[in-house]
């Protein structure tokens, strides 16, 4: 029997996405990451199907201050209580996030942006490209000028780097122009927002970026890239008692990078 013969002049486009786009926040505690997010929930849930997941360590903290922000549908904003080692979830085994987007999706699919915020780890940690299609790594001025020139993945190699509450640069003494043409330089011209939710021209800036990302990955022109693994670091045990030393392995991109 013939088999089935494909019409020729149907073409599809194997590279466009089927789903929403996942969009990772990383950084340390404090820059600013869940107020970020409420700015950009802010910004473009006029125009864009949004959902949320945030990761912490032993409560839902980052999810409950969001959901107070009343920026998005509370549902749509779903915690994954991640245990000690948060950055396991957004690296090594990424399950707890997949099944958390897979579940917003299906409850209120379809949707166009997933944004998921890590647990706020030290400046080291990255994004799986398994998990999300673009991260943003965020840092504040608050935590000095020159943690820019420390460098890290996620400052030399997240899609964007922001640089959050350029308003307090005055009072922490610090030069926000010449800490963002830093990070230009070390990231060697990719992209750097400086960022304060009190300036609506920066805010601009920013969801400028994730339109323009977002139309890219829906043509299938984006590629995740992964920043690189952590270093090698030491977690200590509860109450002080023992800890342990561990490595992280570079990720096994979903698609090449
Ligand atoms: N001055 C100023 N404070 C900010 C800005 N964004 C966030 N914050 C404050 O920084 C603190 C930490 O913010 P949060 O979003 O919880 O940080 P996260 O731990 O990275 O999620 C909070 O007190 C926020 O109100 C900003 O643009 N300007
Ligand atoms: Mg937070």
């Amino acid at each position: 029997m013939t088999p089935p013969q494909r019409d020729s002049s149907v073409r599809e486009n194997t590279t466009a996405p089927t789903r929403a786009m996942r969009l990772g926040v990383a950084g340390p505690v404090g820059t600013g990451k869940s107020s970020l997010i409420a700015t950009l929930c802010q910004a473009l849930s006029g125009e864009l199907r949004l959902g949320v997941i945030t990761n912490d360590i032993y409560t839902d903290e980052d999810a409950r201050f969001l959901k107070s922000a009343g920026v998005l549908d509370p549902e749509r904003i779903r915690p994954v209580e991640t245990g000690a080692c948060p950055h396991t979830a957004i690296r090594d085994d990424v399950t707890a996030n997949l099944l958390a987007a897979e579940d917003l999706e299906a409850d209120f699919g379809p949707l166009d942006l997933v944004i998921i915020e890590s647990g706020g780890d030290n400046l080291t940690a990255t994004f799986s490209p398994a998990l999300v299609d673009a991260q943003l790594f965020v840092l504040d001025v608050a935590g000095g000028g020159d943690v820019v020139r420390k460098g890290g993945p996620g400052i030399a190699r997240a899609d964007l780097l922001v640089i959050n509450k350029t308003d307090l640069g005055q009072y922490v003494g610090v030069d926000v122009e010449r800490m963002a043409r830093e990070g230009r330089e070390a990231r060697r011209g990719s992209p750097v927002v400086a960022l304060s939710r009190h300036d609506a021209a920066s805010i601009g800036m920013l969801t400028g970026w994730v339109r323009d990302t977002l139309a890219h990955y829906r043509t299938g022109e984006h590629t995740p890239v992964d920043p690189g693994p952590m270093a090698p670091h030491f977690h200590a045990g509860q109450g002080g008692e023992g800890g342990h030393q561990h490595t992280h392995a570079p990720a096994n991109p979903r698609r090449s990078a």
